[in-house]
């Protein structure tokens, strides 16, 4: 895992886009992001079962599994979103990048790789890309089914009730 300020500079969103400036891990717990190696599937399970995890599914996002849609699949992740729940994604294989919005709005990427578990709080704004190995090889799991969708950031998602619950958690 390495963690650092997004450039912000124009560029395919899979080249690494490193600042030069690392995010400190007590700036990602400032914003409720909890980071993990796990070595093993077991370590997973472990803090799926704590934390009450009911579903799990796999993803192999690349072109040689996704095919034609690879290129419009990896810039719908891109869009910036939140979910209802928290959720957790664990690299079984290759690398990738998660941008988490901070309080004041700029972006920190967060590069994963294989064996890295990352815990996002639910309503906290984020995006996901490939990097320029176009091979991700992820576990997702979720707490509850209905709360998947990903609502992409807008009006009407800055008012949902778990990004107002989220902003709360952030200023005490
Ligand atoms: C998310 O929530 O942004 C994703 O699940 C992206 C794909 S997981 C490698
Ligand atoms: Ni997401």
């Amino acid at each position: 895992m390495k963690a650092y300020w997004y450039d912000n500079a124009p560029g395919d969103q899979r080249a690494p886009h490193d600042s030069g400036r690392a995010v400190s891990p007590e700036t990602l717990q400032e914003l409720g992001i909890i980071y993990k190696h796990c070595p093993t599937v077991a370590d997973v399970d472990a803090i799926a079962s704590e934390r009450s995890y009911k579903n799990r599914d796999e993803i192999t996002v690349s072109p040689k599994t996704m095919g034609d849609v690879y290129e419009d699949k990896v810039k719908m992740f891109f869009h910036e979103h939140l979910h209802e729940d928290e959720e957790i994604r664990y690299i079984l294989n290759g690398a990738g990048y998660f941008d988490v919005r901070n309080e004041g709005d700029d972006w920190i990427r967060i590069r994963l790789e294989k064996g890295d578990l990352i815990i996002m709080p639910a309503g906290i704004y984020h995006r996901f890309t490939t990097d320029e190995e176009n091979f991700t090889n992820a576990m997702r799991l979720f707490k509850e089914d209905p709360k998947w969708t990903p609502l992409n950031r807008g009006e009407e998602t800055d008012k949902n009730q778990y990004r107002q619950e989220y902003l709360k958690t952030r200023h005490t």
